[in-house]
């Protein structure tokens, strides 16, 4: 009788075999069969890995486990996110400077990720806030720089009165900041931005071929929003009682964007954003007063409460008129909040007969509707689909596509307007006003010109004489070292930029430097680029479908262009795992309702911990989490230490019916495990187990298959069921099972027998037995045999299912 399995032991002792032997240890450039396995690196927030970290970081060990055993080269590295606002805050709230706490942290969670008993292959870490990381990302601005991709812009720019900094259009969700949830205000400063506009279409075009969710594709195509239309030209009208300017100032037409010229002769009023600048302009004198006071109202909304579709909409007239660059029809110019400054043009032709937002206004206003578009009724609301041009001159009678087509051609003919496409996406605004995070390498001369930092100066230190409290202004404005380092090098006068670079830039290229880890002469080397990238399988979270998804791709494209990668996506394929909730909730130390993995671990060993976690559902749905299920997984793990140790024999050979069961669950393990299905893997090894343990005595072979079948997803236990069964070297390094076609069919086939549609038996067949040898062992069984006494009419054989008389 051998003992129980005792997890604490039979881990600690594989995790030292496997680091003993360099088990895990890789070599990126020896490897033959490249796999490249990412999943995305965490912040060192302080925290303990909870069991959100657990799932998020072992399942996906498991499948790198699996193809490692399928003769895959398997590259499955781990960083670290550094800078940013999480280790910023910590660092404030402890009062430690953050590179210490992030490095505390840092080895906290490796010691944590031991414990799993993960393969990663610690050599090739990373961590964005040392020098010899973010000398990398500095280089990437200098590239960025010299190709004409970054640009200083002052604007209106989104600022988080709490984080104190400026945030990126991604970084605000529903007017909100992105990370404490604090109402963001617009604020004019000078920014920096990368022109990531340039390449929207091709980030359009290059969703097509990767292998990712669908939901996350759209997500993208929608952030990127493509809109094909047209500007118009319309004149403004000379009044005398227009604002005074100057002759040569005199602004003298609007440009308007839209997606729909084919309604060009339905408009009957012009709009134009509150911030346009054309609005000063125009007002007439009589007109400024209300005007003003409109635009000063307008200034405490956020955009989202501007933009709600259901939200009553407000404008006041401008006094100006356009004209209609068709009919030549005077029509009144309003101011109006709907109308947003950062799309488009900032102005807009309306048509209220066809736009929800338009038909509301005029309604408001009542102002004119005219349908020009026949297929839907406009008393109660506007008609937005496509239909048939009319009331439209030349477009009577085409449709809507068509007429689209005909107005562009007209409008490009007269020289008032032209097809254009549009993009919802904006530039990337990469500086912000807080510490942790890369310096920018700009300084700038004493007349105050940007100047990039020879590369030779990188990496261009991060100043640490510096209190890291926010306060609104950068905090390395404080640094003495930081100014006379700049003075120093370049000249009295000059100054560095104090501004650091968005987190999200450390982040966009990370999957190159985990494959450079140590050369300080390249980003990446091009032959183990073009070995190892695209990165095969990418895991990670699905709130980073729009922003670092799309930085990553968008400089990736940029660093092919610029000749240092010879690929354009950088990740080919990519899964989201699913959340573990806590009651519903997301767990979150300001929640508090956070589950620590730790005693479970204790009691019942990281191998049960991990299958328990797969065995909550899809690995890309995620779970509630309870722990009521824990203890079925723990007896699992004893049951299959009392088969294999008590009934494996070598001498013994398998039934017929125990190879089936055997084949028919390599199959599903292997299918589960390739589609990320781990709990309907873990479900079949369970049935297979029920099967071997109704036998007397089961084959060594097929002992030692459980174990390599196992291997992935309790990586330890399979290692000491192999020793145990005199397996050579790791389990880990044994290839993974076949199945075996002809053994997934049964010898036999179970047929049921109706009589007038109402089941009557069934008989046990010869899968090879002939049709008619079939339907006449369904006579002889006894219960059918006394409903056909009286006479069949008709036979019917359902191939390996059934048959059937009718009487
Ligand atoms: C006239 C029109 C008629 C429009 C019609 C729509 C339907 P997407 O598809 O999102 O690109 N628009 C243009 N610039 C705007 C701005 N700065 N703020 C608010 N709305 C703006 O939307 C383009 C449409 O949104 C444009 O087409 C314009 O309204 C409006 F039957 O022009 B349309």
């Amino acid at each position: 009788m051998h003992p129980e399995y005792n997890p604490s032991d039979v881990e600690a002792k594989w995790q030292k075999k496997w680091a003993d032997a360099h088990e895990f240890e890789f070599d990126i450039k020896k490897a033959k069969n490249p796999y490249y396995l990412m999943v995305m690196f965490p912040y060192p927030s302080g925290a303990q890995l909870h069991v959100g970290h657990w799932f998020q970081y072992s399942i996906p060990d498991s499948f790198g486990r699996f193809q490692r055993m399928r003769g895959k080269d398997v590259f499955h590295p781990m960083g670290f996110d550094a800078f940013g606002l999480p280790a910023e805050n910590y660092a404030i709230k402890t009062g430690t400077p953050p590179a210490k706490s992030t490095q505390e942290n840092v080895d906290a969670m490796i010691e944590q990720f031991k414990r799993m008993g993960v393969m990663f292959d610690w050599k090739y870490s990373l961590n964005t806030s040392t020098p010899e990381y973010y000398r990398w990302t500095q280089w990437l601005f200098l590239q960025m720089h010299k190709h004409d991709l970054a640009y200083r812009k002052e604007g209106n720019v989104n600022w988080c009165p709490k984080d104190q900094t400026v945030l990126a259009n991604e970084q605000v969700k529903d007017g909100c900041c992105e990370r404490c949830g604090t109402e963001v205000i617009q604020k004019p400063l000078t920014q920096w931005y990368w022109k990531i506009t340039d390449y929207a279409q091709r980030l359009l075009d290059g969703l097509e071929n990767l292998v990712w969710p669908e939901k996350t594709k759209l997500m993208q195509q929608h952030w990127i929003g493509r809109s094909e239309g047209a500007e118009i030209i319309f004149e403004i009208a000379n009044d005398e009682k227009r604002a005074p300017w100057a002759e040569d100032e005199a602004p003298s037409k609007i440009t308007v964007f839209t997606t729909r010229p084919d309604t060009l002769f339905g408009v009957t009023y012009v709009v134009l954003a509150p911030e346009h600048p054309l609005v000063e302009k125009i007002t007439p004198e009589k007109h400024r007063g209300a005007v003003n006071a409109y635009k000063e109202e307008v200034k405490k909304k956020t955009e989202m409460q501007r933009t709600a579709l259901e939200k009553d909409k407000t404008g006041v007239a401008t006094g100006a008129y356009a004209i209609h660059p068709v009919t030549g029809e005077k029509l009144p110019i309003w101011i109006a909040d709907y109308v947003l400054m950062n799309y488009g043009t900032g102005a807009v032709m309306a048509v209220p007969a066809h736009d929800e937002r338009d038909f509301a206004f005029a309604k408001e206003y009542s102002l004119p509707v005219i349908q020009v578009v026949d297929g839907g009724d406009i008393t109660e609301s506007a008609f937005t689909s496509e239909g048939i041009a009319t009331n439209s001159e030349f477009l009577d009678g085409l449709p809507t596509k068509e007429a689209k087509k005909k107005m562009i051609a007209w409008l490009e003919d007269a020289e008032k307007g032209r097809g254009i496409i549009n993009y919802r996406l904006r530039d990337w605004l990469v500086s912000r006003q807080r510490y942790w995070g890369s310096p920018i390498p700009i300084v700038y001369d004493p007349e105050g010109n940007p100047h990039p930092i020879p590369e030779k100066h990188l990496p261009w230190m991060l100043p640490t004489d510096v209190e890291f409290k926010p306060t609104g202004k950068s905090p390395l404005t404080e640094s003495k070292e930081f100014i006379e380092r700049t003075e120093k090098i370049f000249g009295k006068g000059w100054t560095p930029e104090f501004d650091t670079m968005d987190t999200f830039v450390c982040s966009s290229f990370y999957y190159l430097r985990y494959l450079a880890s140590g050369d300080d002469k390249h980003l990446i080397d091009p032959t183990i680029e073009k070995k190892w990238m695209p990165v095969d399988m990418y895991i990670g979270g699905p709130e980073h479908a729009t922003m670092h998804l799309i930085y990553a791709r968008f400089v990736m494209m940029a660093l092919k262009d610029f000749g240092f990668v010879s690929h354009e996506e950088p990740f080919q394929r990519l899964v989201h795992q699913g959340l573990i909730t806590n009651q519903g909730a997301k767990m979150s130390k300001s929640k508090g309702n956070v589950v620590s993995p730790d005693s479970f671990v204790e009691e019942y060993g990281s191998d049960v911990f991990r299958m328990y976690l797969m065995f909550m559902g899809p690995f890309t749905d995620g779970g509630d989490w309870s722990d009521t299920g824990i203890k079925g997984i723990a007896r699992f793990v004893q049951r299959v230490w009392r088969l294999i140790s008590e009934k494996s024999d070598a001498k013994v050979s398998d039934s017929r019916d125990v190879l089936m069961k055997l084949h028919r669950t390599i199959k599903s393990v292997t299918d589960g495990l390739e589609t990320l299905h781990f709990n309907t893997a873990i479900a079949s090894l369970m049935e297979l187990l029920n099967t071997l343990e109704s036998q007397e005595k089961i084959s060594l072979e097929t002992a030692q298959t459980f174990a390599k079948l196992l291997s992935p997803i309790a990586p330890h236990l399979a290692e000491e069921l192999w020793s145990t069964l005199g397996g050579k070297g790791f389990v880990i390094d044994q290839s993974w099972p076949q199945f075996d076609h002809a053994q997934l069919q049964s010898d036999t086939l179970t047929i049921v027998v109706q009589v007038n549609g109402k089941l009557r038996g069934d008989i046990t067949v010869d899968a090879k037995a002939k049709k008619e040898d079939i339907i006449a062992e369904a006579k002889k069984d006894p219960n059918v045999a006394k409903y056909i006494e009286s006479g069949i009419k008709k036979e019917i054989y359902v191939p390996e299912k059934l048959v059937s008389f009718v009487v």
